[in-house]
């Protein structure tokens, strides 16, 4: 874990890596946030998590000193501003397919002259230890806000999604890419076509100088994956780190 900002981080050209949590509870939260990655992300779009979890998630893991990042509902642009008043250093949100869609994100993740962030955040102030005034005028930086592409649609609009001012970086969700792309017949990420649009976010998002994300949903990908550019990346989610431990543990005992 790093006291650098996740832009700090990013900026440096090092990996930021998280767990991705489907399940609520801040105690759970809290062990992932202990556990040595950079970051942890509540997944709020496919997770079982509500509003009142995410709060309680992201306290506990400003609590251990690592990084919140919240991956609001679909469409959910007020849950955003949300997230980051409770203290949220990220946003990962779905289905940005057009640079319309990046706006309203970054109207509700950024401060004037930005964006049209509204005041409110008496959870985030108090986590991050800033007065008022120091928030405001350091939330924009902090605040590392990413754009999912997963259609493609949203890979026909990547440079005018990319030059939106405020939208720090892109982030791909390969299994809805390889849907969009395959017309509903694959939720692939080794799908052809979406091994082929890969490279070309990584590079988009280079040239417009925004980071470059991925959803992993096999470690081994990893270092393939940060070769072509990219840099903020989970490594598995909650149920898995569950079902590996365990299988790890009882291959272990010899009983
Ligand atoms: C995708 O792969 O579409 C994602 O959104 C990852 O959760
Ligand atoms: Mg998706």
């Amino acid at each position: 874990m790093t006291n650098k900002t996740i832009r700090q981080q990013l900026a440096a050209d090092e990996a930021f890596l998280f767990s991705w949590l489907m399940m609520p509870g801040g105690f759970q939260a809290g062990a992932y946030a202990g556990a040595g990655l950079d970051g942890v992300l509540i997944d709020m779009q496919h997770g079982i998590i509500g509003f009142r979890d995410m709060v309680s998630m992201v306290e506990a893991i400003n609590k251990a000193g690592s990084k919140a990042i919240v991956r609001p509902p679909l469409d959910d642009f007020a849950m955003v501003s949300r997230a980051l008043d409770s203290g949220a250093s990220g946003i990962v949100c779905p289905m940005i397919n057009s640079a319309g869609d990046a706006e309203k994100l970054v109207s509700a993740s950024k401060f004037p002259p930005v964006g049209e962030r509204s005041w409110g955040a008496y959870l985030g102030t108090e986590a991050m230890g800033l007065s008022k005034e120091e928030y405001l005028g350091r939330s924009n930086d902090i605040s590392t806000i990413f754009a999912m592409i997963e259609t493609g649609r949203a890979l026909d609009n990547l440079d005018e999604i990319c030059a939106v001012d405020g939208i720090d970086g892109v982030f791909v969700g390969p299994n809805d890419l390889s849907i969009s792309l395959t017309k509903g017949k694959e939720a692939d990420v080794n799908n052809r076509l979406v091994q082929e649009a890969l490279p070309l976010v990584a590079d988009a998002a280079a040239r417009h100088g925004k980071f470059a994300g991925i959803f992993v949903s096999d470690n081994d990908d990893l270092g393939k994956f940060a070769k072509m550019g990219f840099r903020f990346m989970p490594v598995l989610s909650d149920a898995s780190f569950i079902t590996d431990g365990v299988s790890a543990i009882r291959s272990a005992i010899k009983i």
